[in-house]
């Protein structure tokens, strides 16, 4: 590992030691180019899938790197190899190892071969998942592909300074974290990405809350192969910013411009931008213009096709290396001799770790070959097939680049020639195949979730605890009542989102609690949906509890790219090595309108695996899970049933202790003839619905899943329906949505198919959204009479003797 983080235009320094850190850089820009060149060459001659590279930028990013330190996060985006070499969050080994999808974290850091190359992040969690000292480390948080998806998390990086500085007490707590807040976040986007919604949300964002964060715009004037005519308007992003610029009397950014080719402006800019982002506590832009892109977007195709002949021959001018190296001779740093020779040993340097990662991948890889092949003879000889199996044998021994799939297709293939043959290489054979089995799945499909001992699934239930008074209160004052003593008990919490602050919520159900706690705790955002989430994630990687309101269900799709590519894929594409334990709370199902009564369960059933989705039927219930997540260290969503902020509740006597498990049902009410699958607000609909049936003579058991995900664990839906062997699966969501995922869980995941005597049913709503209006709600959604009209139709065709039709 490489670091070249000393500065390199301090006064102090004798000429010698300017000279040997300038000369580390020109290093370092020589063996990141290299690196490029070889990557390319490695996925041409098919070693690797695809390549995406940072030529072109190396200059800026060692100028970028100077000023980060130990606390300090990225942010980024995949041109940044440089930046990772020179701050040694990376090694070419490994850059190489990632390019070959190697699967161990030791080779491949950044996600063990389940991010493609150029994706790249720091380890912050132990083996164990417990944090490390990320204020001893330089820290990456985990790259992701969607353009400008690195911006809304970035505002959480750097507002986490922020709040750490605003509580003194809680940073000199938090020591894994922070010192005093001085860490400052550093973003990198590419030039057409700035065209993103995201990119001007995240900006006006940091802009509003003055948080210390140097974003840098690579500026290469095309995105792919679009130049920047058609990306950005004006064609120049800083000019178009400068309205965001700070003024004597307002704050704002501080915006600089340079020339990716030009080492000693650049060095001179970012010092100034690191000086000003840290001591001021303020966002910095840096535009970073003429930079080029020498072999062209990708491994996809070559640049040749979009840019004319002047612009190569431009970007061949004005390469930023070879800029640095005339500069380093033209100032008599450097002979062109010495440099040559940087360049030379710079060349060996990056094909020998090139060449590490290689062997390390590929004897991996054999080694397993190796081992199937000797299992599939052996199998082999004792089987009628013998020659036809050895064949199998054969063609993967002959595999140049064997890969791990091969092996377990030649395993099953030669099974299948041992049909009905029993003999113990046979079954050897298949041991080894399900050992296999189980390594790649420790491979390619563990840590969707937090294998930490802080499991959301580990977290002890805690039983509600009542007082003897039968008072009741409105659900909404028990959410409040819970959070305030949550918020009393762990100073680590903030919560944050649109009215939530001064007025607690549009719901009330924060009232009074930015009085109590103060304006850091209890936060009120813009109406910014995606980089609400991104402040959570952030925030959340940097030691903070946040809870992250979406002020209604129906927005949370402004927010679900973010949560879905970012949040909910955290844990799983850097394989445990980093979480985010954000709490997303809403509320949704059932209000007024085409946007305010959404339920679009399966959408976000769909989005968001990797998270935990929670829709309790009160407030209770509700406080209870958010107990139980602030106790775990995974990301998930909670929706409140928005019907129900004014339905008296008691309130409990244990606040803030109460704990309910997640993936555990509750039976609302036994029965006999039917079984009710449902969640939220169909609970009580359902219930309405149950009082009817009774009174004609059937018994439903109710059943409220209210943990979507993870869903039933223990399986009591198909004991309920053992009992009753019929099943109606309930909700607000379109047909064919979230009934279904639950059908898909019982019927074939529990196997209670076999206990049915009658075909599952779904009541859904309609596939519009719901019309305003209670009659708009009654004909859109599902009503009492639609639930007592769908189980009586299934009494009825079950047993038309006893349950005559009605209509
Ligand atoms: C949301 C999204 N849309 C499209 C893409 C495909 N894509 C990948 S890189 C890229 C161009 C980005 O250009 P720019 O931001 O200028 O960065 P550069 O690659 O030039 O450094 C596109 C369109 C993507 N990754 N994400």
């Amino acid at each position: 590992m490489s670091d070249s983080t000393q500065n390199t235009t301090s006064q102090e320094l004798t000429f010698e030691e300017f000279k040997t850190a300038l000369l580390n850089d020109f290093r370092i820009a020589n063996e990141s180019r290299q690196a490029s060149l070889l990557g390319r060459k490695e996925v041409l001659t098919g070693k690797a899938k695809f390549g995406i590279f940072g030529d072109g930028k190396e200059i800026a990013q060692l100028a970028m790197a100077k000023s980060f330190k130990n606390g300090d996060f990225r942010s980024g985006y995949y041109r940044d190899q440089t930046f990772m070499f020179a701050t040694g969050m990376l090694s070419i080994q490994e850059f190489f190892a990632q390019l070959y999808a190697d699967p161990s974290i030791e080779a491949e850091p950044c996600s063990a071969g389940r991010m493609m190359n150029g994706h790249y992040g720091t380890r912050s969690l132990n083996p164990d998942g417990t944090w490390k000292d990320l204020t001893a480390m330089k820290n990456s948080s985990a790259d992701i592909s969607p353009t400008a998806g690195q911006m809304p998390r970035l505002i959480g990086l750097a507002y986490a300074s922020k709040l750490y500085r605003a509580f003194p007490e809680l940073a000199n707590e938090s020591i894994l974290f922070t010192r005093n807040g001085n860490e400052v976040a550093y973003g990198t986007i590419g030039d057409a990405s700035t065209s993103e919604g995201l990119f001007w949300e995240s900006i006006n964002a940091a802009g509003v809350l003055q948080i210390p964060m140097i974003i840098s715009v690579w500026d290469d004037g095309y995105g792919i192969s679009v130049p920047a005519k058609f990306q950005t308007t004006k064609q120049n992003i800083s000019e178009l910013l400068y309205g965001f610029e700070r003024t004597e009397d307002k704050n704002g950014y501080v915006i600089l411009t340079g020339n990716g080719w030009d080492y000693s402006c650049l060095v001179e800019l970012y010092e100034k931008a690191s000086i000003i982002a840290r001591t001021e506590h303020v966002p910095v832009l840096v535009h970073v213009r003429e930079m080029t892109q020498p072999q062209g977007h990708s491994t996809s195709g070559s640049h040749e096709r979009y840019k004319s002949k002047d612009r190569l021959t431009w970007e061949d001018e004005f390469d930023c290396i070879k800029k640095m190296k005339e500069w380093l001779i033209n100032v008599a740093i450097a002979t062109s001799e010495e440099l040559d020779a940087i360049e030379e040993e710079a060349k060996k340097t990056v094909n020998q770790a090139k060449q590490n990662a290689w062997n390390d991948f590929l004897n991996g890889v054999k080694s397993e070959t190796q081992q199937t092949v000797q299992f599939i003879n052996e199998a082999a000889a004792a089987s009628t097939n013998k020659v036809f199996i050895e064949l199998i044998a054969q063609s993967l021994t002959e595999l140049s680049i064997p890969e791990r799939k091969d092996g377990i297709v030649a395993i099953k293939k030669a099974l299948r020639y041992m049909k009905g043959e029993n003999s113990a290489a046979k079954s050897n054979l298949v041991q080894f195949l399900n050992q296999q089995m189980l390594i790649n799945k420790d491979r390619y499909n563990d840590y969707l979730y937090s294998q930490s001992e802080l499991s959301a699934l580990k977290v002890a239930p805690v039983a509600i605890e009542y007082p003897a008074s039968e008072q009741l209160i409105d659900g909404r004052e028990v959410l409040q009542a819970n959070w305030d003593v949550q918020l009393s008990k762990n100073k680590s919490i903030v919560i944050f989102g649109e009215d939530v602050g001064h007025i607690g919520g549009v719901n009330q159900t924060y009232a009074g609690l930015q009085a109590k706690y103060g304006e850091n705790r209890l936060i009120d955002t813009g109406i910014r949906e995606a980089s609400i989430i991104g402040q959570g994630i952030g925030l959340a990687m940097r030691g903070f509890r946040p809870v992250a309101e979406i002020q209604y269900l129906d927005y949370l799709a402004y927010a679900i790219q973010i949560l879905s590519d970012d949040l909910a894929t955290l844990q799983y594409r850097t394989k445990g090595g980093q979480k985010a334990p954000l709490i997303v709370t809403t509320r949704g199902h059932r209000l007024e309108g085409v946007w305010h009564s959404g339920s679009p369960m399966q959408f976000i059933l769909g989005a968001l695996r990797g998270m935990h989705i929670l829709v309790p039927r009160n407030m209770t219930q509700a406080a209870g899970f958010y107990n139980t997540l602030l106790k775990s260290d995974e990301p998930a969503l909670v929706i409140e049933p928005l019907n129900g902020y004014r339905i008296k509740e008691k309130l409990p006597n244990n606040l803030g202790e109460f704990c309910l498990p997640l993936g555990h049902v509750e039976v609302i009410n036994q029965g006999t003839d039917v079984t009710i699958v449902t969640y939220g607000s169909c609970v009580r609909i359902a219930q309405d619905a149950i009082n009817q049936l009774s009174e004609h003579g059937i018994s439903v058991e109710l059943i409220d899943v209210q943990s979507l995900l993870p869903f039933d664990l223990d399986g009591q839906i198909a004991e309920s329906i053992k009992k009753t062997n019929k099943v109606l699966f309930l909700d607000e969501d379109v047909s064919g949505g979230a009934t279904s995922y639950m059908m898909q869980k019982v019927i074939e995941g529990q196997n209670a198919f076999k206990y049915l005597d009658f075909e599952p049913k779904t009541l859904t709503a309609k596939d519009h959204r719901p019309a305003y209006g209670s009659d708009g709600d009654y004909f859109s959604k599902p009503s009492a009479e639609d639930i007592f009209d769908a189980v009586y139709t299934m009494m009825h065709q079950y047993n038309p003797a006893q349950y005559p039709f009605i209509n």
